[in-house]
């Protein structure tokens, strides 16, 4: 029988080889051997990922690599999202959170399981998308009223938008009214601090417990 560890390390290479029937099957197997998708998706294919976007820096692999490599994680992630789903209908009502990647960003695959996680710990989560205009973050705020928003950002470039979101829900009189959360590779806690945010997630998991914190 594979073990979590073993199935995680041929998640991750099969992350790496850009093999998205290979990764669709790890995660069958996950389902079928009862090991945990959370587990695998964190420490199997996020590591696969993370460590394609090394070698991409490094100029060893090229967008091609980064694209391939988040579409065979995708495929894997597809077939352990109905089992996550329905963890997250036995979960109790947590209240809302919206969520969206920030205008001019189009990384979608954190923000994603940030989304997923948070629904299966039992949040109605509201997900905005990608390249989501500052403007949304504040209406929704205004509309929907969600207890936490919270942006993704993977680059430099748009991270600084986070600060944004924060002056534009002060304009709109509606900061009081929500607790913020920022998160994406480049994003650290004391950006966080900077920026005014409430919340900083390192991770999915860190996103679940200090959202979990918050409505306490
Ligand atoms: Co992209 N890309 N990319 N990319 N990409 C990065 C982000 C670079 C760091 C790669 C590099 O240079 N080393 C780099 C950004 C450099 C910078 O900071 N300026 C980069 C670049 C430059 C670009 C393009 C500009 C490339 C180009 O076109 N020349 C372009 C961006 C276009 C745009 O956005 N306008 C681009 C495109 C792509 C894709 C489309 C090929 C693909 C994204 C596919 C998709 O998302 N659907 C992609 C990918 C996959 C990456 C890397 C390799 C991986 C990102 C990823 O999915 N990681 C990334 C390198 C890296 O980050 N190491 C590279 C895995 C997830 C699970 O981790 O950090 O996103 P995560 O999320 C975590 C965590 O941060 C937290 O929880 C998540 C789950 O644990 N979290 C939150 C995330 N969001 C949160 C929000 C919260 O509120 C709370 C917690």
């Amino acid at each position: 029988m594979v073990t979590q560890d073993e199935l995680n390390e041929k998640g991750k290479a099969a992350v790496m080889d850009f093999d998205g029937d290979v990764v669709a099957e790890i995660a069958e197997e996950c389902i079928s051997a009862g090991l945990d998708p959370i587990d695998l998706i964190q420490n199997g294919f996020t590591a696969g990922i993370n460590e394609v976007g090394t070698q991409f820096e490094q100029g060893s692999l090229f967008l091609p690599h980064i694209i391939a490599a988040s579409e065979a994680m995708s495929a894997g992630v597809e077939v352990l999202t109905p089992v996550l789903e329905n963890l997250s209908a036995q979960a109790e009502d947590k209240g809302t959170v919206a969520i969206g990647t920030i205008e001019g960003d189009i990384h979608t695959i954190g923000k994603d399981i940030v989304a997923t996680m948070l629904k299966v710990a039992g949040f109605n989560v509201i997900d905005l998308g990608r390249d989501v205009p500052i403007a949304d973050f504040v209406e929704v705020v205004k509309e929907k009223k969600p207890a936490i928003v919270g942006s993704s950002a993977l680059m430099t470039t748009t991270m600084v938008l986070q600060l944004q979101v924060e002056e534009q829900l002060k304009e709109a009189g509606v900061r009081d009214t929500v607790k913020t959360m920022v998160g994406g590779a480049p994003v650290t806690q004391d950006w966080a601090n900077r920026i005014g945010a409430d919340i900083y997630a390192e991770n999915a998991s860190d996103a679940v417990v200090k959202c979990k914190a918050a409505f306490e």
